[in-house]
């Protein structure tokens, strides 16, 4: 390399929701070294190892060019960008009219760091009349939401740096992070000896290796474990009464229910010594503060929406919530999705939580002969194709469809199955952010300046949507010539005529998005025309929290405040410190009716005697259990694709215990053969002492372009919560064939 490289450019991390912030220094096209940002209010200069790989995302080999139609044939030719949105905007507008813009579904909306397409996309989906959608969110979060909001009207996160304890359940921060600065804050919990950890995973992880307590349970028996460490609770009385007197209703229903644990019994379901589980519903009664967290081990198991409430009630009797070290309810500039229930999928009536279609429902909608199934599908930065259980028939359901617009940068997996396919610049093309902004007291928003030009062809989803809506008819060209003059003359003369015109007009306010892209975008500084959603995001916000806001230091009416908000977040490209909450927001911030936190889920408290019958009995064709899907040091969902990219790791190995290998014959770098109801793999073995047995492993992301098994080919839509529908992917029941090399 010849080329001296760039000064150094602040951006962020795309790699998962951390988003932390990075400094890069680019060579012509290429990202040839990054280092953390110090001066990103979250992250302050962390970052893991990842981030040196970005620029396999960047220059990938399958990045999108140009504007794809498919042939009759199935492949695929390139067309310009006229012609690819009148026919777009043309099959989508025909079928609204025909069926009702409600079968135009809508999938994704970023992936984990760029959301402003899926703000943009919200005019769009307006423009045709759509009204279902869904992403990631529906195949993991959506029963945690609803059961924290109908115990708290809130959404909760863990203050882990202050913590005397830290509960990871289901969670290996170590490699997931999901926790600002996660290695940092694990080290120093672990050598505090004045600090605990506790850990429930069936697997010794990184993040088990470093806690007090690791409870190592059998797969998919976190409902029995909880169950016990609740009703030790109970028994014990180690129970904050103080707490539940002043802040909680409906504490007798719990108590009662599980009075009855056989404590003991429920223990030997999961495995883990009666002690040990005493042990550790003592550590969390003792400690001054619990910070906790679950995730996908539990999230995509066995009895998942139960097991987030026992989960909360962990951490609810024992009085850890609005103290430093506790739980906190985050002000995020933009909420991604709420906990609420309102009303129910079109053809097989699943409850949409925070109106996200359940993930393993959506072949369902689309493969019937049911009137108001989808026909039309619009993706965008998401790559279901891939990422949704049973790859198959999410795929034939894909392939079903009258239309489907795929909106990439890459030639994803879904995008291959796509009538369109519309190609959108990189995150580090383009102006972007992320709205996973969830920390406290201090939270920050990080608009991202884009650190390379854009290439010819892509463009960035905002002018994607805008083409879109206006080739639609719906862009009044009055409006926006009217309010493009109101912004030439500054931000403080556009607000009042914008809050005029459109914030309170709901027909023009759908199209608040686009029409703020139009008419303020071109009045911002170079490259940042993308950012001009966030206006009016900041004005909702101003609006329904200005004390939080104020102390941050924008104070003043609520156009004041978006304006001054607006202008700090596009003068800050290391990120800006938005919102100043204080600990007595917590519990003020509760969203339940008395502002108390609800204890008895009924539905869910009904489901405790159920467990009296024991785990699922074992299908001896299918002995073992496989996490398909765990998040390693070389993956990253599908947004890393370059097949040069996994230097170790690279065929994903599928993990096994010493005694299962040793039964089978198995040994590391050898080959097997993989086999659950819906498919089978050829995997190469790692054998890992970390492993229980009977427990499998499989990474996730892996199977595109980069090599690896693709997990959703073993996965099954029909293994999901009977509530949320969230899938099973941590408890798909496999065997293990050897297989001779060659
Ligand atoms: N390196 C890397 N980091 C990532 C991502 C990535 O692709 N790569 N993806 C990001 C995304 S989208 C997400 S959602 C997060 C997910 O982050 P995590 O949920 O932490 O990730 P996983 O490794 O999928 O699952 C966590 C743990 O669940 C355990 N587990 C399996 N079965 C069970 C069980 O029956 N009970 C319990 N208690 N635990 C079980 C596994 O052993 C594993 O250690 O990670 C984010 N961070
Ligand atoms: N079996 C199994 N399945 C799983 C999991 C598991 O553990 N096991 N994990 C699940 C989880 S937690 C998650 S979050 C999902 C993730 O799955 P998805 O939500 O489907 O997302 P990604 O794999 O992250 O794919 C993101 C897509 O966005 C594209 N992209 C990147 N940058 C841009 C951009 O700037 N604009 C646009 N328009 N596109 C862009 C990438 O090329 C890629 O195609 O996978 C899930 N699937
Ligand atoms: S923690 Fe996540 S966002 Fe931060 S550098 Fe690592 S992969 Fe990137
Ligand atoms: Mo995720």
């Amino acid at each position: 390399m010849s080329n001296p490289p760039s000064p150094w450019k602040p951006t962020a991390c795309i790699l998962c929701e951390c988003n932390c912030g990075l400094e890069v220094q680019v060579v012509g096209r290429r990202l040839v070294r990054f280092r953390g940002d110090r001066a990103h209010p979250t992250s302050q200069g962390y970052a893991c190892e990842k981030p040196h790989r970005l620029d396999h995302y960047q220059n990938a080999t399958d990045r999108l060019t140009t504007p794809l139609r498919r042939r009759p044939d199935g492949t695929f030719e390139p067309i310009d960008w006229d012609t690819a949105i009148a026919e777009v905007a043309g099959h989508l507008a025909r079928i609204r009219d025909a069926h009702g813009g409600e079968t135009i579904f809508y999938y994704g909306g970023g992936g984990q760091g760029n959301h402003l397409p899926g703000a943009y996309g919200t005019a769009t989906r307006r423009a045709l009349g759509s009204r279902y959608r869904s992403s990631a969110l529906a195949q993991e979060k959506t029963g945690e939401f609803w059961v924290s909001d109908q115990m708290l009207g809130g959404y909760t996160r863990g203050d882990f740096e202050h913590a005397e304890l830290a509960l990871f359940i289901g969670k290996n921060p170590w490699h997931s992070h999901s926790i600002a600065r996660a290695r940092v804050t694990l080290k120093a919990i672990a050598q505090d000896p004045a600090r605990k950890m506790i850990v429930v995973d069936p697997r010794r992880t990184e993040t088990a290796e470093l806690a007090d307590l690791h409870l190592q349970l059998r797969p998919g028996t976190d409902a029995w474990l909880l169950s016990a460490m609740v009703a030790v609770l109970i028994e014990e009385d180690l129970v904050d009464h103080a707490f539940l007197g002043e802040h909680a209703v409906g504490f007798e229903a719990v108590q009662a229910a599980f009075r009855e644990v056989p404590i003991a019994e429920y223990a030997a379901i999961a495995d883990v010594p009666e002690a040990d589980v005493r042990r550790a519903a003592r550590l969390i009664a003792e400690a001054k503060s619990v910070a906790s967290a679950e995730d996908l081990g539990v999230q995509m198991n066995l009895h998942s929406t139960f097991v987030s409430y026992l989960h909360r009630l962990l951490w609810l009797l024992t009085g850890n919530l609005g103290r430093p070290g506790t739980q906190y309810i985050p002000l995020p500039l933009v909420e991604l999705a709420s906990g609420r229930l309102k009303r129910r999928s079109p053809v097989v009536g699943a409850p949409l939580i925070g109106e996200l279609v359940p993930c393993n429902v959506i072949p369902d909608e689309i493969l019937t002969d049911h009137p108001a199934r989808y026909r039309a599908m619009i993706v965008e930065g998401a790559n279901p194709a891939h990422s949704l259980a049973e790859a198959a028939r999410m795929q034939h359901a894909l392939q079903s469809l009258e239309c489907l617009v795929v909106i990439d940068v890459a030639m994803s997996e879904t995008a291959q199955l796509a009538h369109y396919v519309l190609p959108a610049t990189s995150q580090f093309e383009k102006a972007e952010a992320t709205f996973f902004n969830t920390e406290f007291p201090k939270n920050a928003f990080h608009l991202r300046h884009p650190v390379l030009a854009p290439p010819e062809g892509p463009l960035p989803e905002p002018e994607i949507h805008a083409r879109l809506v206006e080739a639609l008819g719906l862009l009044d060209e009055a409006l926006v010539a009217e309010l493009s003059a109101a912004a030439a003359a500054g931000l403080d003369a556009f607000a009042p005529v914008f809050a005029q015109k459109v914030a309170f007009d709901p027909a023009a306010s759908g199209l608040a998005a686009v029409l703020l892209y139009r008419a303020l975008g071109p009045h911002l500084p170079e490259g940042l025309a993308p950012s001009a959603v966030l206006w009016g995001l900041a004005l909702r916000r101003a609006m329904e929290s200005p004390a939080a806001l104020a102390r941050a230091g924008f104070e003043g009416s609520p156009l004041e405040v978006a304006n001054r908000l607006f202008e700090a977040i596009l003068a800050h490209p290391s990120g800006v410190v938005f919102a100043v909450d204080t600990w007595a927001d917590v519990m003020a911030r509760l969203g339940t009716a008395d502002k108390k936190v609800h204890l008895a889920l009924e539905p869910l408290l009904a489901q405790v005697p159920d467990l009296r019958a024991g785990p699922p009995p074992v299908d001896p064709d299918f002995p073992l259990v496989l996490a398909a899907g765990e998040r390693r040091s070389f993956t990253a969902n599908t947004i890393l694709r370059d097949p040069a990219w996994r230097k170790k790791d690279a065929e994903g190995a599928l993990r096994v215990s010493p005694e299962d290998a040793r039964r089978l014959g198995l040994v590391t770098g050898g080959p097997a053969r993989l086999v659950t109801r819906t498919g089978a793999a050829q995997v190469m073995v790692e054998v890992s002492p970390s492993m229980r047995p009977g427990h499998l492993a499989l990474p996730n992301g892996t199977g595109t372009r980069d090599g690896g098994v693709a997990p959703n080919t073993l996965t099954s839509l029909q293994d999901r919560d009977a509530f949320a529908g969230t899938p099973w992917h941590k408890f798909v029941p496999a065997r293990l064939e050897l297989l001779h090399d060659g």
